[in-house]
């Protein structure tokens, strides 16, 4: 398998709204802090070896940079997800034409249920769907139907509660290996996948994100770094604090796929007057 092979992504740039982003601590974002991390993140995807497509703001719509949750990416297919919170839901007519260029097939949930793609963790053809604040049972119902489609395989589960996302809580860092929050593995739901426990007091730092040979972790888990770069993956620290304020992490900011089935990922990153560049 190759689950984490990348070549191509879709990011979008924050709004200004992005500082009345919905959250559940009290410290808002900086506008600008949130800009320079964006960058370093498009900059970090791109030295991974992706091509990316940097989308503009989306006024109104304050978490719009968080293009994972509307949409999902898999087997040449494009989803059009349902985001559970009624301010973000507009996101998914928003993200349709940038899925149009990349993509011929883009299949539409029905209008039951919702599911975020802060829920969805694929493992190469099984895909888990965490049951949420966001994400319901019709919902993630009516996505595993849609992945059938594709020959994949979903598994509704039941994360604890506790933080927003099924993948706020978790990341798969290879193609068997899943790196979870303690609270997270003790609930048993990641049946015949190996799991590392993310580190005690870095919770947040299980949302890592695997991006061909690298391993992107947020800078703010120097623990994480260490223990992930000790057990031989290519760690590379990307500042995410700011965002994190917004209860986002790393894969939040990208939808990702491997276009190029035939090549893997282009050497070379940085396509010169690529379409949406920053
Ligand atoms: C929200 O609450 O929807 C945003 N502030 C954060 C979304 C994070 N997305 C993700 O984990 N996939």
């Amino acid at each position: 398998m190759n689950v984490h092979r990348f070549d191509r992504a879709i990011v979008r740039r924050p709004s200004r709204a992005v500082v009345d982003g919905l959250r559940s601590g009290s410290r808002a974002p900086d506008f600008e802090r949130i800009v320079a991390e964006h960058q370093g993140y498009v900059g970090a995807l791109r030295e991974a070896g992706l091509s990316v497509d940097v989308l503009p703001a989306l006024e109104g719509f304050a978490d719009s940079l968080f293009v994972e949750d509307p949409a999902l990416v898999l087997g040449g297919c494009a989803f059009l997800l349902r985001p559970g919170a009624p301010s973000r839901l507009g996101e998914v007519d928003a993200i349709r034409p940038a899925l149009g260029r990349h993509f011929e097939r883009i299949v539409a949930l029905p209008p039951a249920g919702f599911v975020d793609g802060g829920d969805v963790l694929v493992a190469g053809k099984t895909v888990f769907i965490g049951l949420s604040a966001r994400t319901d049972q019709p919902g993630a119902t009516a996505l595993g139907m849609a992945l059938a489609e594709v020959g994949a395989g979903a598994i509704v589960v039941r994360p604890p509660s506790g933080q927003l996302h099924l993948k706020s809580a978790c990341s798969l860092i290879d193609d068997e290996t899943i790196f979870a929050t303690r609270r997270l593995i003790d609930a048993e739901i990641f049946a015949g996948m190996k799991v590392i426990p993310a580190v005690e007091g870095e919770e947040l730092g299980a949302n890592a994100l695997r991006l061909n040979d690298v391993l992107l972790v947020g800078s703010g888990f120097p623990r994480t770094a260490d223990l992930l770069a000790g057990l031989g993956y290519g760690v590379v620290t990307v500042d995410v604090t700011e965002v994190g304020k917004l209860d986002a992490g790393l894969s939040c900011m990208s939808l990702r796929w491997l276009a190029d089935r035939g090549s893997g990922p282009k050497t070379t990153p940085r396509e010169k007057g690529e379409k949406g560049s920053e």
